[in-house]
């Protein structure tokens, strides 16, 4: 067998197993209600629904900069008007309603508060803030509000951006403005969305905005997040002792490629590197072991002594984002990091689990796994699930019906395996579907589809609820998963 089957049959085995032992089987978790106070809700983040980029003194941010650069959008797509909730955010909460939800998850624009990244606040941005939360709160909902989904200040960015030590003060100082504005209303707050996501696709593939392609920048600017998380979870607290707040991370369970001890090794390697490397930082005040050599965490993260202190913030809950499993394999070439230990390669496996219209693996007990590895990690910390969910293309029917089975499958199982997590013991309190609505997909445009709700971004931004929208309502009525 070439590597490739291995692999294929190894994900194969995989599957075979855990439905042999009922984690992927129907049976699984079905019906079963989640904890009593179970908190349903769904999730969005600025430049991906608010539009209006440039109203009421927004200042530019690297997306917007990115998405304007010819090439790096599919079909040439920006978040200029998105799903214009700038202006119709009081429709979206009152779809939210509809599904019966308890919770909104959205972000605060960081150039719609200081659109240079430094300075006073614009009044207009936090007002918007200010009508957006006080909607939220008198449809009943606790809003859960992300300081940061990946909108820096293009003028932070020309002066260094993430890679730059300065970067995380000027999140402090930003965190703090909003913190004072918003800290009375908005009791539960997520720092930071995807730390490993924005900061590898931003700096060393470049897939993302600011689109850089510098691994020892990528390895700094994950440093200065580390920094800004600390800082940003104290400033937090200075306005309001009683708020909580964590981050959403995005993790995703790893299984080694094959049985050999090097694909085994480089499997708990990734884990490190990729699940903890935001987590350990703000809960033990330093990186995970075996990754980073102690000799080179100043030339290579422009480490200062005292660092561990800034970056120290205990957490008051863990958020987590998962969508996929990562298939891991040794990598004896290396992967392009200087100096770190994190030699490996992670892959999906094609022709073996099914592909949401992403492209991305369909793998429901893997949620279960890594909220257990997660609960472990974190020392049982309260877990809400800040995002998860399939990109589905399917559009309306000739009655305007949207009629989107596969993402009511891929919901409904993955519930299944959360909730069998929850009976093994992990404390998860909270769940945000991904997305609301159809948004701005990054790099990939409007072309993917992530919402309960369709957006006809063509025809007037009409909002139906889809097939799966209506199926998670009932989710969220009876806190419990029925069968579709
Ligand atoms: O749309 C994104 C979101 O902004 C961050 N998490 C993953 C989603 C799907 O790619």
């Amino acid at each position: 067998m070439d590597r490739r089957q291995v692999i294929r049959s190894t994900l194969a085995s995989l599957v075979a197993a855990r439905t042999a032992i009922g984690g992927d089987a129907d049976g699984a978790g079905a019906g079963e209600p989640f904890p009593p106070g179970f908190l349903w809700g769904a999730a969005t983040a600025a430049y991906q629904v608010e539009g209006a980029w440039r109203q009421d003194g927004r200042g530019e941010s690297v997306w917007d900069r990115f998405a304007h650069t010819p090439g790096k959008i599919k079909n040439g797509d920006n978040g200029d008007v998105a799903c214009d909730s700038y202006h119709r955010f009081g429709d979206d909460i009152a779809l939210l309603r509809q599904l019966n939800l308890k919770s909104y998850r959205y972000s605060i624009a960081w150039p719609r508060i200081q659109p240079v990244g430094r300075g006073p606040a614009n009044a207009k941005g936090l007002d918007y803030y200010q009508r957006l939360t006080d909607a939220v709160l008198q449809a009943g909902m606790r809003p859960l509000a992300t300081l940061y989904h990946w909108d820096l200040p293009q003028p932070l960015e020309d002066a260094g951006g993430w890679p730059n030590r300065d970067t995380a003060e000027r999140f402090a100082d930003y965190a703090g403005i909003v913190a004072r504005a918003l800290g009375d209303r908005i009791g539960h707050w997520c720092i930071l969305n995807e730390p490993k996501t924005f900061t590898s696709a931003g700096y060393w593939q470049g897939t993302h905005a600011p689109g850089r392609t510098e691994p020892l920048a990528f390895l700094r600017a994950t440093h200065t997040v580390n920094l800004a998380q600390g800082s940003a979870f104290r400033v937090l607290k200075a306005a309001n002792p009683k708020l909580q707040a964590g981050s959403a991370f995005d993790v995703a369970p790893m299984f080694a490629a094959t049985a050999s001890y090097a694909d085994l090794a480089a499997a708990e390697r990734w884990h490190k590197f990729q699940n903890l490397w935001f987590v350990y930082p703000a809960l033990r005040g330093h990186y995970p072991e075996g990754v980073l050599p102690a000799d080179r965490q100043a030339d290579l993260l422009d480490w200062h002594a005292g660092d561990e202190k800034i970056m120290r913030a205990p957490l008051d809950f863990i958020g987590l984002n998962y969508y996929s499993p990562w298939l891991v394999s040794d990598a004896p070439q290396g992967n392009g990091i200087p100096g770190l230990n994190t030699r490996g390669q992670w892959a999906k496996a094609p022709g073996v689990t099914p592909k949401t219209d992403i492209g991305w693996d369909i793998y429901p007990s893997g949620f279960h796994d890594i909220v257990l590895r997660m609960a472990y990690e974190t020392g049982n910390l309260p877990i809400e699930i800040t995002e998860n969910g399939a990109a589905c293309n399917i559009g309306p029917d000739a009655r305007g019906a949207v009629h989107d089975a596969p993402r009511v499958a891929y919901l409904q199982s993955h519930l299944r395996e959360l909730a069998r997590a929850i009976r093994d013991g992990a404390p998860v309190r909270a769940y945000y579907c991904w997305s609301l609505m159809d948004n701005f997909e990054w790099a990939e445009g409007y072309s993917q589809r992530f919402g309960v709700v369709y957006v006809d971004f063509a025809h007037g931004q009409q909002r139906t609820i889809k097939d799966s929208g209506r199926w998670y309502a009932t989710v969220a009525a009876d806190n419990r998963v029925l069968p579709a």
